[in-house]
């Protein structure tokens, strides 16, 4: 059988000087390529000595993860890849109730969290039936080092092919539960290999790229684009524990790539510090997650004379579709990114626009944006009927995303057929926040919109109508809602009114909720 795990595509890819530096931290450390292998390799040997019996889903253990962002929590996604295991980051955001649904259903036979969260993360783990709960915390404490540091630092990768789990990520569902697309090594492989020709990433041979990395690590633009993208080019970086514009901008002048969500980019953009001279080193800035406003692009070329590269994908499937790079004849020979448009599908994705009725749309027309190519994953986790609404007779992905493309085969994303705000580059699902908030005592209905926001791009305004006789207070039901939900998911304001608008068919009309409050946090 050939090898084809993920790991060993990246650590093939390091550079042949292992002493030279692989990641250097915000807080003064260094970390060498051979640390990488080494540490790595003592993770994956006491995750084998564990010696997890295969359970009923046939399926490779998972390793469920909610720790700060750190080398070692990287480490740790290397050493899992290495191990055969599966890979289930969750947001450091997600409280109990959230984390208690995770568990539940990806049944994780190793659960890593902070020490602080030990106490109830580990009762809800051992409830669950899992039993190696293991801690970690950003400052290199925790058992879960305690116990590697006794295992070798040699160790053989265990033998994986393209279709078998590498990692869950867990997404929210318009209706229902959050759902764990499942992601094979092939996925997360070919699509970083692609991008790493798509990107034009210089090898260290070739002068090097050195990636400022600022975002979280446990959605797919932190964990899989950007730290891929380094790894799998041999490149240096830079990394920040948490994002800090002026940070980030104090390092441009030693990096030549950065990654961002929109709100990076907005935040960068009010310091005075970012001048065209402090980014001239710079190679490439990418933007994704979110839609990235042409404002922003224009004020970004202007202020710095770089033009952001904005990329289009999703838990689901990876990468999808980018703007070029450079000219190149292999994809197309375009070179112009434009701004208000994600670019091109991406080698090897297949990319179609439907109408309702279910028929190709030619070029400029909008429609619902399906996708098919070895980047997409193979289904959410125990959920074979949701799996089968999301694709279609053909094979193709449902995005969700309602789109067009144009006849230079430039892809414009105009909305989403699902009810989805995404704040600051994370999703929220208003069907989620409306269940809790209809819950809450008082409350009788609720509907959950995305408004402006200038900072998050989008956030949530809920309105709230009350029980016959109830007076609740929102700014209460906020607080109610905080103990409950991940931080980012709570709605920026809340108003209190006696009825929601509806149609003739009784449905909310959140189109007139929306424009109601589309002014709350921009002017006019
Ligand atoms: C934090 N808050 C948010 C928020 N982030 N509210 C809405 N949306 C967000 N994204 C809350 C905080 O909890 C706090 O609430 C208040 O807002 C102010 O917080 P802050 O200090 O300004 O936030 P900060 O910690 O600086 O975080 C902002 C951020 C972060 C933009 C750095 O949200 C972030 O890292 N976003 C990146 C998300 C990301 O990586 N997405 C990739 C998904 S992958 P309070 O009540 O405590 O005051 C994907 C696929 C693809 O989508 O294509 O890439
Ligand atoms: P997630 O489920 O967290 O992976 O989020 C994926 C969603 O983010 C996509 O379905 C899009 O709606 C959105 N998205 C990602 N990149 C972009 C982008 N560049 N422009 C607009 N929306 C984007």
């Amino acid at each position: 059988m050939s090898q084809q795990n993920l790991f060993v595509a990246l650590r093939d890819a390091f550079p042949a000087d292992l002493d030279a530096v692989a990641v250097e931290t915000d807080n003064g450390l260094c970390y060498s390529w051979r640390d990488l292998d080494r540490a790595s390799a003592m993770v994956a040997n006491l995750l084998a000595s564990l010696s997890i019996p295969p359970d009923a889903s046939g399926a490779p253990p998972r390793v469920a993860v909610q720790v700060e962002k750190s080398v070692e929590a990287m480490i740790l996604y290397l050493a899992t890849l290495r191990a055969g295991f599966v890979f289930l980051p969750l947001n450091t955001a997600y409280q109990r109730a959230e984390i208690e649904y995770f568990i539940g259903n990806a049944r994780p036979a190793v659960v890593v969290c902070t020490r602080g969260n030990f106490p109830w993360v580990s009762q809800i783990a051992f409830q669950a039936g899992t039993r190696h709960v293991f801690t970690l915390d950003d400052d290199r404490s925790g058992s879960l080092l305690e116990r590697a540091a006794h295992c070798s630092d040699r160790q053989q990768p265990v033998v994986r092919q393209a279709d078998d789990l590498a990692a869950i990520l867990y997404t929210s569902g318009t209706t229902g539960r959050s759902k764990g697309a499942m992601l094979s090594h092939g996925n997360l492989l070919s699509n970083a290999a692609m991008l790493k020709e798509y990107w034009g990433w210089r090898t260290p041979e070739q002068g090097g790229d050195v990636l400022i990395h600022a975002l979280p690590i446990f959605h797919v633009h932190g964990l899989f684009v950007a730290i891929h993208g380094a790894l799998l080019n041999g490149s240096r970086m830079l990394w920040h524990g948490k994002f800090d514009p002026k940070k980030v901008i104090a390092d441009l002048p030693r990096a030549t790539v950065f990654m961002g969500v929109p709100t990076l980019y907005v935040r960068m953009l009010a310091e005075p510090a970012l001048t065209r001279a402090q980014a001239a080193h710079m190679r490439l800035f990418i933007s994704g997650s979110a839609p990235l406003l042409i404002e922003t692009f224009n004020d970004w070329r202007a202020r710095t004379g770089h033009t952001i590269l904005e990329r289009y994908g999703m838990s689901e499937t990876i990468m999808l579709t980018s703007n070029p790079w450079q000219a190149d004849a292999r994809y197309g020979g375009q070179d112009e990114r434009r701004g208000g448009t994600v670019g091109f599908p991406l080698p090897g994705v297949r990319l179609r626009v439907q109408g309702e009725d279910g028929r190709d749309l030619p070029a400029g027309e909008i429609g619902g944006i399906q996708v098919k190519g070895p980047n997409v994953f193979a289904g959410y986790w125990q959920m074979p009927e949701k799996t089968a609404e999301e694709f279609t007779s053909d094979g193709f992905f449902k995005t969700g995303d309602v789109g067009q493309q144009d006849a230079r085969g430039y892809v414009t994303i105009v909305g989403r057929s699902k009810d989805l705000i995404i704040s600051g580059g994370y999703n929220v699902y208003p069907a989620e926040i409306e269940g809790f908030l209809n819950e809450l005592p008082g409350v009788a209905e609720s509907a959950v919109v995305g408004v402006p926001h200038p900072d998050f791009g989008e956030v949530g305004v809920a309105v709230v109508i009350a029980r016959p006789g109830a007076r609740p207070d929102a700014d209460a039901l906020l607080a109610e809602l905080k103990a409950r939900l991940a931080n980012f998911k709570i709605p920026k304001r809340c108003f209190v009114e006696t009825e929601l608008p509806r149609n003739t068919m009784g449905k909310v009309q959140k189109t007139l909720l929306r424009q109601r409050y589309q002014h709350l946090f921009v002017t006019a």
